[in-house]
């Protein structure tokens, strides 16, 4: 959309059951933030909202967990993440909560309007049941096996191996997530949002309309569903936490957690109309607004497929322009996982790193998971900020402020006659402002990032060039020509880099003493003189930049070190011991210590080798189910234990005549016994 009226940015609301970490920033908080900022500064008209999602089966199963109520979860999580979001600068317009009045009020009246209108179907069919629980098993209260992609824990609605959006029905092995019982199967109504029928509009809208502009991963997405087929999609649940479905005969039922959720940008939006006395309307019904969805991918067929099929039901209101979804970022090349307690949480980050915000997000930026998967390292987020940030940006502002306070008693310089390179520079500046823009509104926010840094760069050339420490020697008319267009690029910076590193901006505006002066974003086009002589900054420049030790760096990998630690301390599961035998039982094994000296693969099988083993009395034929374990080459010579007066077994027409020892730990990585010392011989008994 060329020159919308106004922006409508919304970000994926969280799921109130736990804090907030580095992916959920990276991937939405920060993109969608710097591109608000940047509309702002911009002077555009711009409504960036987001809220907690306190609805769904996450939340319920976190509250069975902690042992509190639904009600307790949410009200302990939403500050928890507001803080956050809040000390990390990320401006929201409207942080709301999905539990508010008045957005039931507007799920309600949506889902009403949509009846009313007969888009439903309503349906009574058999869904899972956990008759233990009590309870149909719906989304997340049920794991299974997708069908799409075979991924073995996949959940009811939705597999977030292969994103795929599915009935719970659908799933291959279902199994209950409160109980582990195997459901069973019992009839219910539910109303159904028949998508079905919103296909060949989507296509047309989506893979042939956006084309051009939307992200090839999220029309590659939309593509395959539509190109699967889509189904009916039930939008109500029998749960006990969540909006009551409006309408007579439904009693026990809650609206699906994704239809109220994105009706949630609705509510936002109007509380925050009401809280500033505002109009909502326009940002979500005029053709001339342009509405912007930050998400993760595993959001893209609720923000691409169901919501825009929602919205266009209604009738009233107009459809994203554009949703960048981001891939996922890894940690220390492990996937982020809650459970696993594998992340780094913001507020834990704060803990040690205080004050260092900007740090954070210009390393999530540098490194976003804009069209593939990435991955945060504590490493490089060292790197960054030591070689980037504090060498770079840090290191050339902090030179200015100094020579200036030396030079001048901190009082800007009135500039001589320009040379070619001077005026070269300051034409550079006006550059900026649209380079980096452009990048922005294309969605390439590590593009973006990585101008904003060139102009630093820019900075840095032209000192080491014109060397002002050399010409105030001999030429004091020189210095402060020099002085004055280096002070124009912190000034330009102090602007631009606003949308990525808020805290920094202000504190490079405070160095500048040029708070007041709300320079925009195009007046740096615009004005021949971005900051004026006579004007006095800073005597002390604060530091923008600390060094990052590699101290620090190793206490963080530590921590992770130790949590690997509980994880696999965890996943131990010991078996308890079997029943007691006595002596005479024990002696009646016969076990010993071989050697391995041909294997091959029994054709046809997956697992099975065919073994001739050493053992000392004789050389015998061995099957045992290890060939996915290791390869045929690798164990001719190995030491092993075998149960050599086993009775005797066919197995696949092979006579097995013994079993080889092995221990498998949970991961199922199989290891054999093997004598401590080599001289130990073939055939010396176990006991
Ligand atoms: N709460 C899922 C998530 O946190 C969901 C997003 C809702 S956006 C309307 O990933
Ligand atoms: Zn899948």
């Amino acid at each position: 959309m060329i020159n919308p009226k106004r922006y409508t940015i919304t970000a994926a609301l969280p799921y109130t059951n736990g804090p907030v970490h580095i992916g959920h920033l990276a991937g939405v908080y920060v993109p969608a933030d710097i591109y608000a900022r940047y509309l702002r500064a911009k002077e555009k008209d711009v409504l960036y909202v987001c809220g907690s999602d306190e609805h769904g089966v996450p939340i319920t199963l976190r509250a069975k967990k902690e042992g509190i109520t639904p009600q307790q979860v949410v009200d302990k999580y939403h500050e928890i993440i507001k803080n956050s979001f809040q000390e990390f600068g990320i401006s929201f317009d409207n942080y709301s909560r999905t539990s508010a009045k008045i957005h039931h009020k507007t799920a309600s009246d949506f889902f009403k309007k949509l009846y009313e209108d007969g888009k439903f179907i309503e349906e009574t069919n058999q869904q899972l049941y956990d008759a233990d629980a009590k309870q149909f098993l719906a989304d997340r209260f049920v794991v299974g096996t997708c069908p799409k992609c075979g991924n073995e824990e996949s959940y009811g609605d939705q597999c977030e191996n292969c994103g795929t959006s599915h009935n719970a029905t659908d799933l291959i092995n279902p199994k209950s997530a409160i109980t582990g019982n195997v459901p069973s199967l019992k009839e219910t109504k539910h109303w159904y949002l028949p998508l079905d029928q919103y296909e060949s509009w989507l296509r047309e809208w989506i893979v042939v309309g956006h084309e051009k502009d939307w992200k090839a991963n999220v029309r590659g997405q939309v593509k395959s569903w539509l190109d699967d087929g889509l189904r009916p999609r039930a939008v109500t649940r029998d749960l006990d936490w969540g909006i009551p479905v409006p309408i007579k005969g439904a009693d026990g039922k809650v609206l699906y957690v994704w239809f109220d959720a994105p009706i949630g940008y609705i509510s936002a939006t109007k509380e925050w109309a009401v809280q500033n006395n505002k109009k909502w309307e326009p940002y979500w019904k005029d053709k001339e607004t342009k509405l912007v969805h930050f998400i993760g991918k595993d959001n893209i067929v609720f923000h691409c497929i169901i919501f825009p099929a929602m919205l266009k039901a209604e009738g009233s209101y107009i459809l994203p322009d554009n949703v960048p979804a981001n891939e996922f970022l890894n940690l220390e090349n492990d996937k982020i996982s809650t459970s696993r307690n594998w992340a780094v949480w913001l507020h834990e980050y704060l803990n040690d790193f205080p004050n260092q915000q900007d740090v954070l997000r210009y390393t999530l930026t540098a490194n976003a998971p804009e069209s593939k998967d990435n991955n945060f390292t504590w490493k490089d987020f060292q790197a960054r900020n030591n070689n980037e940030l504090a060498a770079i940006l840090g290191n050339f502002v902090n030179r200015v402020a100094v020579l200036t306070n030396k030079y001048y008693d901190g009082i800007i310089p009135a500039p001589n006659k320009f040379t070619d390179i001077d005026l070269d520079v300051l034409a550079q500046i006006k550059k900026y402002p649209n380079r980096i823009g452009n990048s922005i509104e294309k969605y390439r926010f590590r593009e973006a990032l990585g101008e904003l840094m060139n102009l630093a760069r820019l900075g840095n050339k032209y000192l080491a060039d014109e060397e002002p420490w050399k010409t105030i020697k001999v030429d004091a008319n020189r210095t402060k020509t020099i002085m004055y267009v280096a002070l124009q690029i912190v000034s330009a910076l102090s602007v631009l880099s606003e949308p990525f590193l808020p805290f920094t901006s202000v504190k490079l505006k405070q160095i500048l003493n040029s708070t007041e002066d709300n320079l925009k974003w195009d007046a740096i086009l615009s004005k021949e003189e971005l900051i004026a002589p006579n004007r006095k900054i800073i005597e002390k420049a604060p530091l923008l930049f600390s060094k990052i030790e590699d101290s620090e760096i190793q206490k963080q990998l530590d921590k992770l070190e130790a949590t690997k630690k509980e994880n696999e301390q965890a996943n131990k599961i010991v078996e308890p011991q079997k029943e007691i035998i006595n002596f005479e039982d024990f002696t009646k094994l016969d076990m010993r210590v071989g050697t391995i000296l041909e294997a091959e693969k029994i054709p046809k099988t997956k697992k099975l080798l065919k073994l001739k083993v050493d053992v000392g009395i004789d050389i015998r034929t061995i099957v045992s189910g290890i060939a996915e374990s290791f390869n045929v080459d690798e164990i001719i010579g190995q030491r092993v234990t075998v149960l050599t007066n086993l009775a005797p077994r066919k197995i696949r027409g092979v006579e097995s005549n013994g079993m080889i020892l092995m221990t498998e730990t949970p991961k199922g990585e199989l290891t054999f016994l093997e004598p401590e010392k080599e001289n130990v011989k073939n055939g010396e008994q176990i006991s």
